[in-house]
């Protein structure tokens, strides 16, 4: 039920009430910030109240939770989603109008709360969104770094990264638990005590709890992202504090808030970091000590936890909750081994979010066992158990191997279900990645389609074509997106068609402005909006885009005069700070902006653009007003990709391969309404036998041999003319994501975009079938997937 009974002036009094009495600032002085305060605090008020009526119903039936564990969080800003999750946004705009200010201002006033890298932080918010929309009893654990990921600028095409802060002002969402606090240990040694082994841990922090409630649609329900800080055990060394000595008497201090000091920004590679390890365990041991505080209070036997708890951990990065749960339940509750580990795999699921080898944490058993030394012998003891469980299991499988401990391994052998993030993905792990351990537990991995939430993607983001669904189907899609498919009959309707062009185009009047101002590039609205948004790899393959780009350039300035598709290219995305070669693509990309945008010959049929610093705010702008989605992936290589849902709910068609959940949107939209080209991931591998394969293919393609020669000639780079010597002879010699070999393919498959969206009538058709058929990828649908497949938990509303 949205909050009806709210009225103006009870939300007005709401403001006020809380500007004056929780900020001190009268209204005649106040700023953008205190009014965005105000307005926080009223709003968060209204959650309040399905979040206590959702616990206590929790409680009161003895339902089932589910607690997702998850190293990132992407959740953005907070404010206009909790206003359109209510109801209450038409209210708040109101209100704030009649203090004299206005709502966007407001929302953009907040900070993203970027605490994750990409997909699988972003996946991890939409969750619990879907949670919260279902009535699915949640806990979100996560934590509660002080920095998120970095903020990007650029600096003469570099990437420079500074620190972000979003903590600097207050995070009005979070109520603070110092009450709930857990003591985490670390390193140390073991002991055998009369025959039991006792963990003395060197070193110790405090986790202490900040909670944010989530609300879902139409506040029906409400879960809980309780994330973790760190605190030290004992304040500081008051004796050396006394002595005078006071850098060393806060170091306690410091040691401690380390730990959720920074977000580490690698994604898909993996360093052994021993900072990583003990954060990986901080946040692991501090849920699951919470967990089962909650469950024994109202339970005695612990035996009962798996039909009460399901513990799901988002990729291995949680994987120690296998072994930290065997240890509180042998060492702390006094079960048997055996049975303590079929209690934990019980409770316990793995999702896998890559496939990519350099992404898998491995970690050596030295630091392993140096900074975990009690739960080096558990894992020992699961791995020596598996062994003799399953006596056909090959030699070289297990999870300490080469003295490192495998995390994929040690998840897979300590869940009973562990699931892919699309069809195509969860087969390949069955085939690739744990083909040994799918014999020896055959049904136990599975596959969950990712989605994201239609709220934030679709209600809130994109209000012009919200609006037009409403007025068109009716209300209640939100909820249940399949109801997007009554859009279809309505596509046939020259009328529609119109006004899903229209909507589309207040989206791209909107973004232009905004490049304007923020980025002082003029683009003509009118141009096709082509997008590719997400972090800079190798195998996301923004190279074959701008190579893509650069020909494209050619061709035009060989025939100025030829009836060319005007085209804005828009970029967005971050690179790992030490990945040299994302970083090296994405000055070639401000390089080519910078040539391609000042020559007056191209000027209206070609611009680029690279607005700095993609987040999730950014996509919120960016994909309303997107026209193509680029999903070029090299086949096999995207687990699933969620951006590419976005953009279909938006009514961007696909430019893509046959990779991640690309494989389902082509499936769900239709062969006609999608542009797809490039190797099959089984093409992939038999290509890449062939040592010459890229060679072979720049030999046979005079445009990419164009363009391969003006990068090399410094055509981008007059002051340094060699730039890019290191970058065309490795697509020449060294092409492992096959840019060169799905050139040609990807060339065509633009000349095609360029033909259907010169056809004003096909394009359209397409972009609102795209729209009209995305009812699958509503993470409720992924949601209700996981409760019954995995968590075995049903819904409470
Ligand atoms: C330890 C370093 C590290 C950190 C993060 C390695 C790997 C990761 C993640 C698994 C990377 C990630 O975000 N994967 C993405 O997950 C999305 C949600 O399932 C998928 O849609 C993307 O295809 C996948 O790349």
């Amino acid at each position: 039920m949205f909050d009806t009974q709210l009225t103006l002036p009870d939300l007005k009094t709401a403001i006020l009430q809380h500007l004056t009495y929780t900020l001190g600032k009268d209204a005649q002085n106040a700023s953008v910030y205190d009014w965005r305060m105000a307005l926080s605090f009223a709003i968060r008020d209204r959650i309040v109240g399905p979040w206590f009526a959702s616990t206590r119903r929790t409680w009161a039936e003895d339902r089932k939770r589910v607690y997702y564990l998850s190293m990132e969080f992407l959740i953005g800003r907070l404010l206009e989603d909790a206003c359109v999750n209510l109801g209450l946004r038409d209210l708040a705009v109101q209100a704030m109008e009649d203090f004299g200010q206005d709502f966007s201002s407001i929302v953009e006033n907040e900070p993203d709360a970027a605490l994750g890298n990409g997909g699988l932080g972003r996946l991890a918010a939409c969750f619990m969104e879907s949670m919260a929309t279902i009535g699915c009893p949640a806990y979100g654990y996560g934590i509660r770094y002080e920095h998120g990921l970095f903020r990007q600028r650029f600096e003469a095409g570099h990437q420079v990264e500074t620190p972000e802060d979003w903590l600097l002002s207050r995070h009005p969402w979070e109520f603070e638990r110092p009450e709930s606090a857990y003591t985490i240990g670390f390193k140390g040694t073991v002991e055998n005590r009369d025959g039991r082994e006792v963990w003395v841990p060197g070193e110790t922090v405090q986790a202490e709890a900040y909670d944010t409630p989530v609300v879902g649609w139409q506040g029906k329900w409400a879960n809980t992202l309780r994330l973790w800080g760190a605190r030290p055990t004992t304040l500081f060394d008051l004796e050396r504090f006394n002595r005078g000595d006071y850098t060393a008497a806060a170091e306690p201090e410091t040691l401690a808030r380390t730990l959720s000091r920074v977000l580490y920004p690698d994604d898909t590679t993996y360093q052994g970091k021993e900072l990583r390890l003990k954060q990986e365990f901080f946040l692991t041991s501090a849920a699951l000590q919470d967990i089962l505080r909650r469950y024994l209070k109202n339970h005695n036997d612990i035996r009962a936890l798996p039909k009460h708890v399901a513990i799901q951990m988002n990729d291995t990065h949680p994987a120690i909750a296998g072994p930290e749960l065997i240890r509180l339940l042998t060492d702390g509750h006094g079960v048997e081994f055996v049975e303590a580990l079929e209690i934990a795999q019980a409770c316990l699921g793995y999702t896998n979010h890559t496939l990519l080898p350099e992404a898998l944490e491995r970690w050596a058993t030295f630091t392993f066992g140096n900074v975990l030394p009690r739960h080096m012998q558990i894992v020992e003891r699961i791995d020596a158990w598996h062994k003799d469980e399953y006596h056909s299991r090959p030699h070289y499988v297990g999870i300490v191997k080469h003295h490192e401990v495998r995390m994929g391994e040690l998840a897979f052998i300590m869940a009973h279900k562990v699931n892919g993030v699309s069809a195509l993905h969860s087969e390949l792990i069955k085939k690739n990645l744990f083909p040994e351990l799918d014999k020896l537990h055959p049904g136990r991995i599975i596959n969950e389609t990712n989605g994201v939430t239609p709220r934030r993607w679709l209600r809130m983001c994109n209000r012009p074509l919200s609006n037009l669904i409403t007025d068109t189907i009716g209300d209640g899609w939100e909820d249940d997106l399949d109801r997007l498919r009554d859009l279809e009959p309505h596509v046939e309707q020259k009328g529609f068609r119109d006004a899903f062009g229209a909507a589309k185009r207040v989206n791209k009047a909107r973004l232009s402005d905004w490049l304007r101002t923020e980025c002082g590039v003029s683009v003509n609205p009118d141009a096709m909006f082509d997008v590719q948004v997400k972090r800079i790899h190798e195998y996301k393959r923004q190279l074959l885009n701008i190579l893509e780009t650069i020909a494209h350039w050619h061709a035009i300035k060989q025939n100025p005069k030829g009836r060319w598709v005007p085209r804005v290219k828009i970029f967005g995305g971050k690179s790992a700070p030490g990945y040299a070669v994302a970083k090296e693509i994405i000055h070639l990309i401000n390089d080519v902006a910078s040539v391609v945008n000042s020559d007056i010959e191209t000027r209206d049929l070609l611009t680029i653009v690279y607005p700095p610093n993609y987040n999730v705010s950014m996509a919120e702008r960016l994909i309303p007003a997107a026209d193509l989605s680029e999903q070029i992936s090299t086949a096999g290589k995207e687990a699933s990709g969620t951006g590419n849902m976005k953009f279909m709910m938006n009514g961007a068609p696909t430019i893509g391969t046959l990779d991640g959940a690309n494989v389902e949107i082509l499936q769900e939209v239709g062969r006609e309404n999608f542009f797809l080209f490039g190797l099959t991931a089984e093409e992939v591998l038999k290509r890449r036998e062939d040592g010459d394969h890229s060679k072979k293919a720049i030999e046979a393609s005079k445009p990419l041999q164009d363009v391969l020669q003006m990068i090399a000639e410094g055509r981008f780079c007059p002051t340094q003319k060699d730039r890019y010597h290191g970058l065309v002879h490795r697509v020449w010699h060294h092409d492992y994501f096959l840019v060169a070999d799905d050139f040609d393919a990807y060339r065509a498959a633009q000349a095609e975009v360029d033909r259907a969206f010169a056809d004003r009538d096909r394009w359209l058709r397409m972009a609102a079938m795209n729209t009209a058929r995305s009812g699958f990828f509503s993470s409720d649908r992924t949601i209700r997937g996981y409760m019954k497949d995995v968590w075995s938990v049903e819904a409470a509303l």
